[in-house]
């Protein structure tokens, strides 16, 4: 760089959530709407583009890791030649920058902080919220499908929430179990390269956000155990590793070894 130059780099406002979910982007639930991520997908969605993958394909049972009651594992859920037009797709998506990791949340959002002077019960009600977002969208249809096609969820009760989390060297997601708020199975699956999910036994199931500091309290038996997630496969949380086992994405920052080592995962979450 030139010697007499000096760059300020601009400091970026933090949005806030309503910025992200304000109450005009989102879409109107419909008249029979049984909860608030039901929309109108003729409305939305028209004409629908295709799925980017196709609903069959043929790969092994899931793998269960007996050490952690109700956790399995799909590896090759998906090929590395059905990633990338997944990635692409993601890539043209409104990502949410308010946290280290960049993230997009469809169907809603949720882990709200309550205000430091809320009483129990409007800590409570505000920990049950979720904010609508805008529905998972159709070209990642085909991923739901799959799912349901491998009786990981029923044809009538799809998953209506996924996050998308993107890891580069260095991020991590804390140690929580998944909010009791949805139901099971929770599943997420590993797009780019791999990388270990720790586990970590809990005395008794404990609910409690990452955001809201309950996590990091629950009480550990101090069991661990780290899961390889490999590229292309799909975990899935149910039973005690739902409920009473917490989930870690350890953070590192020489993961990959500097060569541009990026974890791109998605994790659906159904409606009780
Ligand atoms: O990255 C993952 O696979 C897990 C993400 C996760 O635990 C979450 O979004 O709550």
């Amino acid at each position: 760089m030139d010697q007499g130059t000096i760059t300020t780099s601009q400091p970026t406002k933090k949005r806030t959530l309503d910025e992200y979910f304000g109450q005009a982007k989102r879409p109107k639930p419909t008249p029979d709407s049984k909860s608030p991520s039901t929309y109108d997908l003729r409305a939305t969605l028209s004409p629908l583009p295709a799925p980017l993958i196709p609903a069959t394909h043929s790969f092994p049972l899931p793998e269960a890791d007996l050490s952690v009651p109700g956790l399995s594992l799909v590896h090759k859920f998906i090929t590395p030649a059905e990633q990338s037009p997944i990635i692409n797709f993601l890539s043209t998506q409104p990502w949410r920058t308010d946290l280290a990791r960049r993230t997009i949340h469809y169907g809603g959002t949720y882990c709200l902080m309550p205000p430091r002077n809320a009483s129990p019960a409007e800590r409570a009600a505000i920990e049950r919220t979720i904010i609508t977002a805008a529905p998972i969208p159709h070209e990642l249809q085909g991923i739901i499908d799959r799912m349901v096609s491998h009786g990981l969820y029923r044809n009538d009760k799809k998953p209506a929430y996924c996050i998308v989390n993107e890891y580069l060297p260095g991020h991590g997601i804390s140690a929580h179990v998944e909010n009791f708020r949805f139901d099971e199975p929770v599943c997420s699956l590993t797009l780019g390269d791999g990388d270990f999910m720790r586990f970590h036994e809990l005395s008794q199931p404990d609910d409690g956000s990452v955001r809201s500091g309950k996590a990091a309290k629950a009480q550990k038996t101090g069991r661990r155990k780290d899961v390889w997630l490999s590229s292309g496969s799909l975990v899935v949380l149910s039973g005690d590793a739902r409920w009473r086992w917490q989930h870690e994405i350890v953070r590192g920052k020489s993961k990959g070894n500097g060569k541009g080592w990026k974890r791109v995962s998605l994790t659906f979450r159904v409606e009780k």
